[in-house]
């Protein structure tokens, strides 16, 4: 397949100065006319007009009203080629679609009998010929018609001018978008839909309309997205100044999408699943996501929408951009700007999310740096590097130049870029030249692939009171496409604090300083190696290294356990107190995977457990921090530790340490569970969700005791008397787990009750699918028979993404025991389901057909399993999308 490199980029021949588009919106076949006002770019060097377009059906093409020959136009499957064309002209083109058969979810296509458009990245093209590429902006007018009863609400982006009737039943509703766009950001929605509303005033003093539309039965779960759309459009105010510029805007729920939200101007659409939430169907966990999503989407109207992306290379411009601001929004939401240990609870789920599954990217086949050199399928480049290694490289601004630095820096991008469509290059430069730094080197973190490792010597020196702190960088193994890319040194931004005996953070003087200033420091490590000395150091000191995280990196120092053990009980910085039991945690679990493997007999040593039951009831701590403390390093982390990854081991391991933990601490779990209940009415605020984490993670401990009868007693009583769905989902999880050891009739009566009570609720439904997907098998039945049964279930669907996600991936990339099965039952079933949704929907597929590209990183019994099924895929599908990625995989 072709192959689309950065350095090819070429400006477009022709620009787009208006468009209209109008509609005639049938499922089967809807007509687009599509009138644009185009002029030759005099900066292009190409002189053909050649527009995008895929899946279309020509009808016909006028230039300045006159209607082409069939020999001056050329349809093709990629588009449209028009010879001879004057400088500046109107050009009419109309085609037709078949959204009512569009299983891929990418254009226009039809969910629950209603419209709706999905454009990011290359979607636009599937509903007209165009200029479809982000560089080429102009303004939409988009006039929608469609049968009035069946399709009451027509929205599109920007505001409403004009609506009216139509002969036969039909109506009209025409748009206009003031702001010029490129095509990835238009959107239509048409069908029966109805609306939450409010309006409100933003800091000019002008009046908002914001609407949330749902189907008619959802309306009673919009209320907590439309408070984080207000809260989100407070924020952007407040932290950044950025006001919501047009007069409406409208987020859309829709149950078929393939992402999780698009930012679509002024009409965002909506996985039903960042939308809608109550407390009766709605974890915390969701409530989080929902408001996260939201600040997203709604900070891409500044940071993606006003200021886009020259190229797709450029995507983490905005995404990675994005990302950090939505992550900073919800921490500040948790704890507001300055209580560092509430927002370090959001900081470690970012980082869990970042070290488990985007370092493991930047490890395998499909490693790319956060600025892509190239790619077969742009949607294939929606990853984990993009938005959350993108979002640390942004943090790094932050961190180097602090809050203040950092807007100056905001600041001059938008007064520079507004309106334009630009690289990473000039974000970078509105930072550097904003704080009078030279970031050149800086550039490398946009095109080195691979996770940096920063290894630390300390050498302290009691007559001189100085404490040196040798930090060199480099990359580990790589894959070889990550190796390519790496140049040089970086320039990382490394925290760092120093601890005495008495757990104190010592006051910092460098050597050279005047004066001691601060307990943590930002040094800034530029070269392969270097020393930096802490002097007036009085007694040696317990470095704490790379504190919040401050740069995304694998920091190698050999700490003892008694050390990590200090630092899990005295570290000033709330993250790398967690990090110090993450890392007494892993340390001692891969040791046990190690004895697993050899058939050894599993101990686990009793000072861990001495620590581990400190956190547990240090009543200092939140119950949100103590929960992410004692919740062990995953299994998908654990293997990536590895050098190959035996997930039977490692869940062997893991589950010996639960068991371990549960049985020496079962009376503090028993008594964390009573303390922390929340009886009385649900309250969604993070301190109440902290405290159901904490008392559903006791429960799950309480599961892991040889005689779980305490455990199945308490969950059933909390499954039953649950007002929300956060115990009730957990309460059946430690069912599903109970049963491993007692049979599957433990939770049988719960889970059928479940089904019956949320059969209405497809997100409910979702769930649990998944939690039977990722369950531990029952009496030692495998769960990939649980799944094939569950797949004949008359609610299971696999043209509806999230379903689709919530059996088939959960099982596939979420519960690495079940799916890596000895015998590769695991890998016939994805096989199976990768060429199945293959051809339904590719970009679905592509993602499932991720679970197996790091088949050279497990055990040879395994990987030869994993490969031949990776060749069996490679045979059979055609998707360019799976393609990329099977063929990346095993070359
Ligand atoms: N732009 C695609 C969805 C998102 O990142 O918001
Ligand atoms: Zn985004």
């Amino acid at each position: 397949p072709a192959v689309i490199r950065r350095a090819d980029y070429a400006a477009p021949a022709f620009l787009i100065d208006s468009v209209s588009l109008e509609f005639d919106l049938v499922p089967e076949r809807t007509i687009v006319t599509n009138t644009m006002r185009l002029r030759r770019n005099p900066d292009a060097a190409a002189a053909r007009l050649e527009l995008m377009g895929e899946a279309l059906e020509f009808v016909s093409a006028a230039i300045d009203g006159k209607t082409l020959p069939a020999s001056a136009v050329r349809a093709h499957e990629h588009g449209l080629t028009i010879e001879d064309v004057p400088d500046a002209f109107t050009l009419t083109i109309e085609s037709a679609c078949n959204p009512g058969a569009n299983t891929t979810l990418s254009g226009l296509y039809v969910s629950s009998g209603n419209f709706f458009t999905q454009c990011e990245a290359e979607g636009f093209r599937r509903i007209t010929y165009f200029l479809d590429r982000p560089d080429v902006m102009t303004t939409f007018t988009v006039t929608l018609r469609a049968d009035k009863t069946a399709y009451p609400v027509l929205l599109s982006n920007g505001n409403l001018i004009e609506q009216g009737d139509l002969p036969d039943g039909r109506h009209f509703a025409k748009w206009e978008d003031p702001f010029k766009k490129p095509s990835y950001l238009f959107a239509l929605v048409a069908g029966k839909l109805v609306a939450l509303e409010e309006r409100i005033r933003t800091g000019s003093g002008k009046e908002k309309l914001l609407q949330v539309w749902v189907e008619p039965h959802d309306l009673d779960k919009t209320r907590h997205a439309m408070d984080s759309l207000i809260n989100s459009i407070r924020w952007d105010e407040e932290r950044f100044g950025l006001e919501l510029d047009l007069d409406r805007f409208m987020i859309v729920a829709v149950s078929d999408f393939n992402m999780g939200a698009m930012e679509n101007k002024g009409l965002n659409i909506f996985n039903t699943k960042y939308v809608l939430a109550n407390q009766e169907t709605a974890t915390d966990t969701d409530f989080g996501n929902i408001e996260a999503v939201v600040g997203h989407e709604y900070f891409h109207n500044w940071t993606g929408n006003r200021v886009t992306c020259r190229d797709w290379f450029q995507l983490s411009l905005k995404e990675g951009l994005t990302v950090f601001r939505d992550q900073e929004f919800s921490a500040d939401m948790q704890g507001g700007a300055t209580d560092e240990a509430a927002r370090a609870v959001k900081r470690i789920d970012d980082v869990r999310v970042l070290r488990q599954m985007q370092f493991a990217e930047d490890a395998g086949p499909m490693a790319h740096p956060v600025r892509p050199e190239s790619y077969v399928e742009i949607n294939n480049f929606y990853t984990l590097t993009v938005y959350e290694k993108g979002a640390e490289v942004v943090r790094m601004y932050q961190t180097l130049f602090g809050r203040d630095g950092f807007r100056r820096g905001m600041d001059l991008y938008f007064k520079r870029h507004d309106g334009q469509a630009v690289t990473c290059d000039d974000f970078r430069n509105a930072m550097a030249d904003a704080n009078g730094r030279d970031l050149a080197q800086f550039e490398r973190w946009y095109s080195q692939a691979g996770t940096p490792r920063v290894s630390v010597r300390t050498a302290y020196d009691a007559a001189s009171q100085r404490y040196s702190v040798t930090l060199s960088q480099g990359y580990g193994e790589a894959a070889p496409a990550a190796r390519e890319t790496q140049k040089g040194p970086l320039l990382i931004p490394f925290a760092i604090g120093l601890i005495d005996r008495a757990g104190r953070d010592i006051p910092l003087r460098l050597e050279g300083e005047a004066a001691a200033n601060g307990t943590t420091r930002v040094i800034e490590l530029t070269e392969q190696e270097q020393t930096f000395t802490f002097v007036d150091v009085k007694e040696p000191p317990l470095p704490s290294l790379l504190r919040n995280f401050s740069a995304p990196v694998i920091v190698e120092y050999d700490y003892t356990n008694d050390e990590l053990a200090f630092l899990l009980a005295h570290d000033s910085d709330p993250f790398n107190r967690w990090e110090a039991g993450q890392r007494l945690a892993t340390r001692e679990l891969l040791a046990l995977a190690a004895r697993a493997q050899a058939g050894e007999p599993l101990t686990f040593d009793d000072s861990t457990v001495a620590a581990f039951s400190r956190v547990l009831t240090d009543e200092t701590l939140s119950p949100a921090f103590r929960e992410l403390a004692l919740v062990l390093p995953s299994e998908a982390y654990l293997a990536e530790q590895m050098a190959e990854a035996d997930p039977a081991a490692v869940h062997a391991a893991r589950q010996f340490a639960r068991k371990r933990l549960a049985r020496a601490l079962k009376n503090e779990w028993l008594a964390i569970y009573e303390r922390h209940a929340t009886p009385g009415a649900y309250e969604p605020t993070p301190q109440a969700a902290g405290h159901r984490a904490l008392k559903n993670l006791a429960l799950a401990y309480l599961a892991e005791l040889d005689d779980p009868a305490d455990a199945v007693r308490l969950a059933n009583a909390q499954y039953e008397h649950a007002n929300n769905m956060t115990d009730r989902a957990a309460a059946l999880a430690v069912l599903l787990a109970a049963s491993a050891a007692a049979g599957a009739g433990v939770a049988q009566g719960a889970l059928d009750d479940f089904y019956r009570r949320f059969e209405q609720e497809p997100l409910v439904i979702d769930k649990w699918f998944a939690l039977q997907a990722t369950q531990r098998g029952s009496a030692g039945r495998p769960v990939i028979e649980i799944v094939r049964t569950l797949m004949a279930h008359p609610a299971f669907s696999l043209r509806n993404p999230n379903r689709a996600r919530s059996l088939i991936f959960s099982f596939c990339a979420a519960n690495p025991a079940q799916f890596h099965a000895a015998d590769g039952s695991g890998y016939a079933f994805w096989a199976e389901q990768v060429v199945a949704l293959d051809a339904l929907n590719p970009q679905v597929a592509a993602r499932l057909t991720r679970s197996l590209e790091m088949w050279r990183r497990y055990t040879p019994a395994l990987r030869e399993r994993m490969r031949e099924a990776l060749e069996r895929v490679a045979t059979q599908v055609k998707s360019r999308d799976v393609r990329e990625i099977v063929e990346k995989a095993l070359a």
